[in-house]
């Protein structure tokens, strides 16, 4: 049986995923969550009651959370690019790269897109301002970690560079980074251009007229 990914083209934590399944081109077969297929949103319901996409199963094994997926993916079912250092130092700051990128530039975007969505009474200024001024800080300091950089780890793709393509993607339609912050733009653009990432935007592009706050004219 194919791994399965439970999984929409246009999430940024299933880009994620997919990026790490492209760069090494493991087979998959995708199980399209998308509310008028019931059968299938009862499959992840039942396989992940937290239902938090991507989710993915190989057997009968069932896998979550987008980083422990591609850790397993390499454990697994290794290709070419190892997306995890064989060095557990250096696997180290790989997965700090990754929490970065997933708690200060994911996180604070989620929560600015899911303010959107509420009625007008159950608005959370105070929390979207601070998300707001935690994805400033953050875009900081990645500018000034980019700045002799290619890669978030160093001069290997990684874990950390599949969470921080889409992050930064909708980040920067969110909330967008100041053109002062140079690396952290350049380093959206090396990312735009990775083809693993390139093939999962174009993927995605007739989902945009679903973005919350209105998908910008660009990528
Ligand atoms: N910590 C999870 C986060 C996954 C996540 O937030 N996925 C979003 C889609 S990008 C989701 O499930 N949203 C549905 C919801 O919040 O109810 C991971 O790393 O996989």
């Amino acid at each position: 049986m194919p791994l399965q990914l439970y999984a929409h083209p246009f999430s940024s934590y299933c880009q994620k995923v997919l990026i790490a399944l492209y760069e090494n081109r493991t087979p998959f077969e995708m199980r399209m969550l998308a509310h008028d297929d019931p059968r299938v949103m009862a499959e992840f319901a039942a396989l992940w009651p937290l239902k938090r996409f991507p989710v993915l199963v190989d057997g009968e094994r069932t896998v979550v959370e987008a980083s422990i997926i591609i850790e397993y993916l390499g454990l697994e079912y290794p290709g070419p690019v190892a997306l995890l250092p064989a060095d557990p130092r250096a696997a180290l700051e790989v997965r700090t790269l990754d929490r970065f990128f997933d708690n200060y530039i994911s996180t604070p975007q989620q929560r600015i897109v899911y303010d959107s969505l509420r009625a007008d009474t159950e608005r959370d200024p105070r929390g979207v301002a601070d998300a707001r001024a935690l994805l400033d800080t953050a875009y900081r300091w990645l500018d000034q970690h980019m700045a002799e950089r290619e890669w978030a780890a160093g001069e290997r793709f990684s874990l950390a560079d599949c969470g921080a393509a889409p992050s930064l993607f909708y980040a920067d339609w969110t909330h967008p980074i100041d053109p002062a912050f140079t690396h952290v733009r350049a380093y959206r653009q090396r990312l735009l251009a990775r083809p693993s990432f390139a093939r999962a935007v174009d993927e995605a592009r007739p989902y945009r007229p679903l973005f919350p706050l209105g998908a910008p004219d660009r990528d």
